[in-house]
């Protein structure tokens, strides 16, 4: 395969990469840091099994980083920290393809910032709401009809359930009799995975631009005061709807564990990170949304986490081919902390509405 350097040198840096070295811990696609004397960068290798039209994808996170930086400049921002800017390949392309065939892109490195894997108190959760929010707020007058659909029924969890029980129905690694308990939780609540894609197809939630991957490590926060800077992994930006957002961030930001911790005791979600969380985004964005997106926000954290879950089970039976993993049942271990959480959001219900209500 071809190496990074080599790519990174495809790239219109002013200054010539030194070296690359691995970065981030994202599930999906490989990511490095480049040096030069003096500045550094961001280069991916995109994954083309989970994308399978990357030139269309980079259309959209053109398009997106552009539109962002004019609202960021129109409002008075810093468009270099509070948007990602691609670097163009040499021959002015937004990427550059290796003689596998494999896709790579540049952004500029956004410096004095943090990527959190948790969030160690409420105040940073409530400035990752607040990146969302706005994120969601500044991309209200997209044209949305210019996006294309990067991965379809990308969060329509119906769907995602069909894939879990045809994965189930398959058993290609003999996994499913390890995973009964956990198949059954899935099961049980069967009924509930249309219901976000019924109320969009009846037209009483609308469908907006969203990001649909927000977990906390995809926002850049301040590295000293942890203000919110800047939304970035924007590969699944396409129409969704607001509850997406939320939700995602929230089974991940609210969570008091590690999305693959294996004691699970440690599991739950923090009420207070979750109206942290509600605070931030809903400050942002609170205004724009209809009475019914605000009623079913925490119904959407609970769906993306009993989703997330789904997927990283389904991936577990399949026999580990979408997720990257670092050890043997990984994606067991990690459906297992998602489980635990639906568990505990649906004790907390009552409390989680009193939160939003709260935040309003
Ligand atoms: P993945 O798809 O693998 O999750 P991300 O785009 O989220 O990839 O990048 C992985 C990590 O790299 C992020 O969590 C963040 O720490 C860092 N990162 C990505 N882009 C930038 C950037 N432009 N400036 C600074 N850090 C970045
Ligand atoms: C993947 O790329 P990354 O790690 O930010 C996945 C998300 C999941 C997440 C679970 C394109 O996100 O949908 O919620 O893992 N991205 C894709 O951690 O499938
Ligand atoms: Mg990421």
């Amino acid at each position: 395969m071809t190496d990074a350097l080599t790519m990174a040198k495809r790239f219109a840096f002013d200054r010539e990469p030194l070296s690359v070295e691995p970065y981030g811990c994202g599930h999906i696609n490989e990511t490095y840091l480049v040096k030069q004397a003096g500045s550094r960068a961001i280069l991916q290798r995109i994954n083309r099994k989970v994308f399978p039209d990357i030139p269309a994808l980079m259309e959209n996170v053109a398009g997106v980083t552009a539109f962002l930086r004019r609202v960021v400049s129109r409002e008075g921002g810093d468009p270099g920290r509070e948007c990602l800017r691609l670097i163009p390949a040499l021959d002015g392309g937004s990427y550059a393809v290796d003689s596998e065939g494999e896709y790579w892109r540049v952004y500029a490195f956004v410096e004095h910032t943090a990527t959190l894997q948790t969030a160690e108190t409420p105040e940073q959760l409530h400035s990752a709401g607040v990146a969302f929010g706005r994120f969601q707020r500044r991309l209200d007058g997209y044209p949305a009809a210019t996006l294309h659909e990067i991965i379809p029924r990308f969060h329509d969890t119906a769907s995602r359930y069909e894939d879990f029980e045809r994965a189930v129905a398959e058993d290609r690694m003999g996994r499913a009799a390890s995973a009964a308990e956990e198949i059954a939780f899935v099961r049980a609540r069967r009924g509930e995975a249309g219901r976000l894609v019924s109320l969009l197809e009846r037209g009483e939630l609308p469908l907006r631009v969203t990001h649909n991957d927000t977990k906390l490590n995809n926002v850049l926060l301040d590295e000293k005061t942890f203000a919110p800077m800047c939304v970035i992994d924007l590969d699944t930006v396409m129409p969704g709807l607001s509850l997406y957002d939320f939700g995602d961030s929230i089974r991940f930001g609210a969570s008091t564990a590690a999305e693959d911790e294996t004691d699970l005791s440690r599991v739950s979600c923090d009420l207070n990170l979750f109206e942290s969380y509600t605070r931030g985004f809903l400050s942002e964005c609170g205004a724009l949304l209809t009475d019914a997106e605000r009623e079913l926000l925490p119904f959407g954290a609970k769906m993306m986490t009993y989703e997330c879950g789904m997927r990283f089970l389904a991936d577990y039976l399949a026999g580990d081919t979408y997720f990257r993993i670092h050890r043997p049942a990984h994606n067991l271990d990690r459906c297992r902390t998602q489980f635990k959480l639906v568990a505990d959001m649906e004790v907390k219900t009552a409390e989680m509405n009193a939160a939003v209500a709260r935040s309003l």
